[in-house]
């Protein structure tokens, strides 16, 4: 999932893709590199931010998700409002992504009840001006895993199908540094839940707490991208079914490092073709790329190598 931030102030990357133009252009590129889902946010959630009123936010989002929909993009719109969520599914929205879990708009479980989108439930306890006072935990991973329990149930009972689910810890969000790393290395805890789990760590403050010079001072946000990546791939290999990410090629190389990984470590152990002690030697004459089309599915559904005979000049 590629970020398309609509704002003035979010804190990664703030104002940069603010007209709606150059948010299109930024969504179309983060699909060329390789996301699966853009996610259309008109509202920052950075610490201490403040609301901006729905009309703004709905002005911001609606020309955007209608041009990244009608492009063929799988569109999901950042929102905690009832309304915007709405109004976005009409514009081609397909999922609604809402950090507060439905908290922060009691008509929200409706909304999507009707309109049928997929729902990203996040682990929430506040607003951005409040939430940094609200970070205390007996054992965040338990917390969070019950708190988002409870969200679930409130769904449920509101008409949103179990299906349309998808789990979120909500990294971050009423969460110290340390606080966040028991999540990501507890996602089976989430798991349990039954329901698919996304990861949105991208380059937030918790990373760069870990990157910092010898000075102490935080890494920038833009020089979290490589972590972010790490965490992309940790994140899938653990089972996450999608990870929210503001630069998408190395994110998306990830993905697929930790499903080749994962499909690898499922399946059965596997040598190479043998070949007669006799054969002599290939020159290493050819520069034929490997290209996916040389790669076949093997019997237990693994890629394997089909030897051409040629060799690349590839680095191994
Ligand atoms: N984080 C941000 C915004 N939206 N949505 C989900 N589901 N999960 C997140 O962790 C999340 C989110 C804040 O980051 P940004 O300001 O860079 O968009």
């Amino acid at each position: 999932m590629g970020v398309v931030n609509v704002t003035p102030d979010s804190f990664s990357d703030g104002g940069e893709w603010f007209e709606p133009s150059a948010a299109v252009a930024h969504g179309l590129e983060l699909l060329g590199e390789g996301a699966d889902i853009l996610d259309v946010g008109g509202e920052s959630t950075r610490p201490g931010s403040v609301r901006v009123p729905q009309d703004q936010e709905l002005a911001r989002v609606l020309p955007v998700i209608e041009r990244l929909a009608a492009r063929g993009a799988t569109v999901s719109v950042d929102t905690t409002r009832a309304a915007v969520a709405e109004r976005a599914v009409a514009a081609g929205a397909r999922i609604v992504n809402d950090v507060s879990g439905g908290l922060a708009d009691p008509e929200m479980g409706r909304a999507v009840a009707e309109t049928g989108a997929a729902y990203v439930a996040m682990h929430w306890r506040g607003h951005a001006d409040v939430m940094d006072d609200r970070q205390v935990y007996d054992d965040v991973v338990t917390d969070v895993r019950d708190e988002l329990a409870a969200r679930m149930a409130a769904l449920l009972d509101d008409g949103v199908r179990s299906e349309q689910l998808i789990l979120d810890p909500g990294l971050g969000f009423a969460k110290a540094g340390v606080l966040n790393w028991p999540l990501l290395a507890h996602l089976d805890a989430l798991h349990q839940l039954g329901r698919p789990v996304l990861v949105g760590a991208s380059r937030k403050r918790f990373l760069g707490h870990l990157l910092a010079d010898s000075a102490g001072h935080p890494a920038a946000p833009r020089a979290r991208d490589d972590a972010t990546a790490a965490i992309s791939a940790l994140s899938a290999a653990a089972g996450a079914w999608c990870v929210r990410v503001h630069t998408v090629r190395a994110s998306a190389d990830a993905v697929k490092v930790a499903a080749a990984w994962t499909a690898a470590s499922d399946g059965p152990r596997v040598g190479s073709p043998r070949t007669s002690p006799a054969a002599a030697p290939e020159p290493l004459t050819s520069t034929v790329a490997l290209t996916t089309e040389s790669w076949t599915t093997g019997e237990q559904g693994l890629p394997t190598w089909q030897d051409s005979g040629a060799r690349n000049h590839d680095t191994q």
